[in-house]
């Protein structure tokens, strides 16, 4: 169908874009003996014996079923002729730099929200056969300055665009018009709504909702009741209904760093000296972006991979690494069973520029 004209001039067009197997890709450039290998980014393998976790992997790994965040013994396992690297974080950081000019250089609004994606607001375009070729040459661009592939969605919405982005990878460009909405959206899987982790899909499952189309014919009121309010956005969203405009600070949204123990431990001593050595990290990095936070989590992984993970948000913004460190330490309290632990984490988030109102304001 032909829109009209005042449609085509409210129409929203929004681009997502995310880089294909980011660190791995960005490896196997820069080393091209590595192409069209099985490559696994992460903690080092030790003949299978190793304690961390994949942080991506290539394509050809991913055929042997490797994944991000997989025990890397188990990637292992899986394959072990394939070729492991240690991160090399500096590199992926410079990489992304340079795309991320590439599309700043478009001169649309552009909202980059983690190391390898950003979303543009390329309404401008006008139409989204314009905007195709817009992303074409954005494609080619990266391609032919950087030698690596990325994805793209293109779509009315942030959230449409970005599942399109992430359905034809690697290599992909998908176009999801308005009035194919509905269609597009109906036979997905609940876990592609971006946010909807193993968790909520399980709560869902429990509800008989498996796909985005059971999610819009289901009672909103049982939904509330077992959800609360986000149950509304969640129905708004399945309905491809999303307002959610391409904000253009807003970079950084977390900072983590977390730990894998050479051996489980439930030593209380050595646990809390961590504790006290990731909440400094983040505080550095936190102070180092200039941002003060309200949010601090701590994740605890025990033996058997069970994971708990437990979130306090303060009365005020901080930056004071104390604050920090006491909320961590209680909250570290509050899951410690007791069991041994293979890892922990602290996550810093909710954050805003400090001013002085914050300093003041500041625990
Ligand atoms: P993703 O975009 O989730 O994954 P990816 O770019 O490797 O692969 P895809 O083609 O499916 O998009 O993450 C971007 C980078 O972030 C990834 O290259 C490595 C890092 N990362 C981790 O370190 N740990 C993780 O668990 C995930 C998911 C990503
Ligand atoms: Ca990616």
């Amino acid at each position: 169908m032909e829109p009209g004209i005042a449609q085509r001039t409210s129409q929203r067009i929004i681009l997502h874009l995310d880089m294909d197997s980011f660190y791995a890709s960005v490896e196997m450039q820069e080393r091209p003996g590595l192409r069209g290998k099985p490559v696994v980014i992460g903690a080092d393998p030790d003949n299978g014996k190793g304690r961390g976790v994949v942080a991506t992997c290539s394509y050809e790994a991913r055929a042997f079923g490797i994944r991000s965040a997989m025990p890397i013994s188990q990637a292992f396992v899986l394959c072990p002729h394939a070729v492991f690297l240690p991160p090399d974080i500096p590199r992926y950081v410079k990489a992304s730099a340079d795309v991320m000019l590439i599309l700043k250089a478009q001169g649309f609004p552009i909202q980059q929200v983690s190391i390898d994606e950003a979303f543009l607001d390329v309404s401008q375009m006008g139409t989204f056969p314009a905007a195709s070729d817009l992303a074409a040459r954005i494609k080619d661009t990266i391609l032919s300055r950087f030698g690596l592939t990325c994805s793209i969605g293109l779509a009315p919405t942030k959230v449409v665009a970005k599942i399109a982005s992430d359905v034809n990878k690697p290599d992909g460009l998908t176009i999801v018009e308005p009035e194919n909405i509905f269609s597009f959206l109906a036979p997905m899987p609940v876990r592609k709504i971006p946010g909807i982790g193993k968790k909520a899909e399980a709560d869902l499952f429990e509800l008989g909702i498996r796909t985005i189309r059971d999610l819009t014919t289901f009672d909103i009121q049982v939904l509330i009741a077992r959800f609360g309010r986000s149950a509304i956005a969640l129905k708004d969203v399945a309905a491809g209904i999303d307002t959610s405009e391409v904000k253009e600070q807003d970079v950084v949204k977390s900072i983590s760093r977390e730990t894998t123990f050479t051996n489980d431990t439930d030593d209380e001593q050595l646990v809390a000296a961590t504790i006290d050595k990731l909440a400094e990290e983040v505080c550095r990095n936190l102070s180092d972006e200039d941002l003060h936070c309200r949010t601090v989590t701590v994740k605890v992984r025990y033996q058997g991979f069970v994971t708990k993970t437990k979130a306090r948000t303060l009365p005020h913004y901080t930056g004071d690494r104390a604050t920090v460190r006491t909320c961590a330490h209680s909250l570290l309290c509050d899951i410690f069973d007791g069991r041994k632990i293979r890892l922990i984490g602290v996550r810093l988030s909710s954050f805003d520029k400090h001013d002085a109102r914050q300093m003041i304001l500041g625990v």
